[in-house]
């Protein structure tokens, strides 16, 4: 066992991707399911907020980005949960942990999104901080799902630019428009800095994950590069971070910034935010509405099985 798990460690250390087939330890393999299942259902619950905006996108230009990205989630939630499965678990399973509220998703998704600038800040600080955390999962040793996180991070830089540019506008427009946005980042900039997850003091399974190569870095570095870009973009849409404490160190070469209020997080996290019931809810009942289209294509799939089945019998 000892000399299995060596080998193991020192095929990640050389830089070899681990693949389903491999032996790897019960707790990475663990350690996978909890954190891509976690991403997955992120992904999926994530479509939600911004549902929510749809039917009011302020043009058909706005209204088909938005469309896009909302489904481009979706198809991320989908290469999560097969990534997720080439380890032993099924579909199921996971979404019934959803669905019980068991499992957990990014504490973003139980915020509100409650003016059209909320779209415009979703896509700069909370897909923003999802690519700050997510280019550096396309080096995560286990091979599914670094490569799963290419095609997402691809998809990820065009909702954070859409985002950026639906700010850019309100920034030139009326005096509303510019309270608007400048409410917006208000509201969502400290829950966007609690999306890289609790300190390092704090962080359970950071120093095991780095040791595996799953994450490349902790929770605090992530957060700290997201605050120096952040810091230079609010200037380009003449406004502010809410946060007085917010200034250049030039002796570190990064912004301190102010105490993020830890409990808050853990609140959210418990289920206690302000959308969690809510989003659950929207989850479950998704699914329940959903169990014809899941019957059709079984149907489907096992009328193809059978006529196959007799092609081949009589082409024997
Ligand atoms: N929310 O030891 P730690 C997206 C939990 S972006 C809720 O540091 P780890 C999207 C953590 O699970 C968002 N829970 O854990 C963007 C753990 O609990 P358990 C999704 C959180 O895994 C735009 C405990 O706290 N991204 O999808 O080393 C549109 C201790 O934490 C949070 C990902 O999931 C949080 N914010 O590091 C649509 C990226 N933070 O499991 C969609 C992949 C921590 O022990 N995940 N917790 O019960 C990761 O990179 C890592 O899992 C984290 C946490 C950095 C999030």
């Amino acid at each position: 066992m000892q000399h299995l798990e060596e080998k193991f460690q020192a095929k990640i250390d050389a830089e070899i991707k681990i693949e389903p087939k491999d032996w790897m330890p019960e707790r990475y393999r663990k350690t996978l399911i909890r954190q891509i299942s976690q991403h997955a259902h992120s992904e999926i619950v994530g479509m939600l907020p911004e549902g929510n905006w749809i039917t009011r996108a302020p043009s058909l230009r706005r209204k088909l980005a938005l469309l896009a990205k909302v489904q481009d989630e979706a198809g991320h939630g989908l290469y999560l949960y097969s990534a997720c499965e080439t380890l032993g678990v099924s579909r199921d399973e996971l979404l019934e942990q959803l669905h019980t509220g068991e499992a957990k998703y990014s504490s973003i998704f139980n915020y509100p999104t409650l003016t059209w600038a909320d779209m415009g800040v979703v896509g700069w600080l909370v897909d923003g901080a999802a690519i700050m955390n997510q280019v550096p999962l396309c080096r995560c040793s286990y091979g599914p799902y670094a490569r799963a996180m290419v095609r997402v991070c691809k998809e990820e830089s065009f909702h954070q630019r859409q985002g950026y540019e639906i700010l850019l506008t309100l920034s030139k427009g009326t005096e509303a428009q510019k309270r608007m946005l400048q409410d917006a980042i208000d509201r969502w900039w400290w829950p966007a800095l609690m999306m890289f997850g609790p300190s390092d003091k704090d962080s359970k399974h950071t120093l095991q994950s780095m040791k595996w190569k799953i994450k490349r870095f902790t929770n605090d570095e992530l957060r700290q590069k997201f605050v120096d870009v952040c810091a230079e973009q609010v200037k380009l849409l003449n406004a502010t971070l809410p946060d007085p404490d917010l200034k250049w160190n030039e002796e570190r070469g990064h912004y301190d910034f102010g105490a993020i209020n830890w409990e808050e997080f853990w609140q959210v996290v418990k289920g206690n935010g302000p959308c969690n019931k809510e989003r659950v809810e929207a989850r479950r009942k998704a699914y329940a509405e959903g169990a014809w289209v899941r019957e059709a294509a079984m149907a489907h799939a096992e009328k193809r099985r059978q006529r196959q089945a007799t092609a081949t019998a009589q082409s024997a």
